[in-house]
């Protein structure tokens, strides 16, 4: 069982050129990744997420700007500040978790074990608490 917020730091390599982030299957992100999606754009004011996932695995990296995750596993919550494209959150399967703050710039990349199914989504609040209590 993972900590819930768990943050993964990134192999980060930098010279004079700038900075350049590794992150590897197995050394860095815990599973085989089948999928990377990414999040940009988001307008000011806007959350997103509010969902939990059945069985999914993720990483997610703010590898451009900010935003913040709150991460509610039914009985803790706690909250990251995603800044650092060096560093990525640990989501586990049944967490809700809900994402704030965008800055204008910020480019939320996600690492996945699994392709996208809309059946591994829980969306209702109500519905995820009575599912993690069985
Ligand atoms: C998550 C957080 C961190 C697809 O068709 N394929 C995909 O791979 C994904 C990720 C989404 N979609 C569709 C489903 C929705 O119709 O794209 C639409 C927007 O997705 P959603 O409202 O779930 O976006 P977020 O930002 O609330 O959540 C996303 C991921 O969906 C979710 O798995 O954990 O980012």
């Amino acid at each position: 069982m993972n900590m819930l917020g768990e943050i993964i730091d990134l192999q980060s390599l930098e010279d004079s050129r700038g900075g350049l982030v590794v992150a590897e299957t197995q050394r860095h992100i815990p599973f085989e990744v089948k999928r990377v999606y990414w999040i940009h754009g988001t307008q000011s004011g806007v959350e997103r997420g509010f969902h939990a996932h059945k069985a999914l695995r993720q990483v997610a990296v703010a590898v451009s700007g900010s935003c913040y995750m709150v991460l509610d596993d039914g009985i803790d919550q706690t909250t990251v500040h995603l800044n650092s494209p060096k560093q990525g959150v640990l989501i586990g399967p049944r967490v809700w978790h809900v994402m704030s703050n965008f800055s204008k710039d910020c480019v939320l990349l996600v690492f996945a074990d699994m392709h996208y199914d809309e059946l591994d989504y829980i969306r209702s609040y109500d519905e995820f608490t009575s599912w993690i209590s069985k």
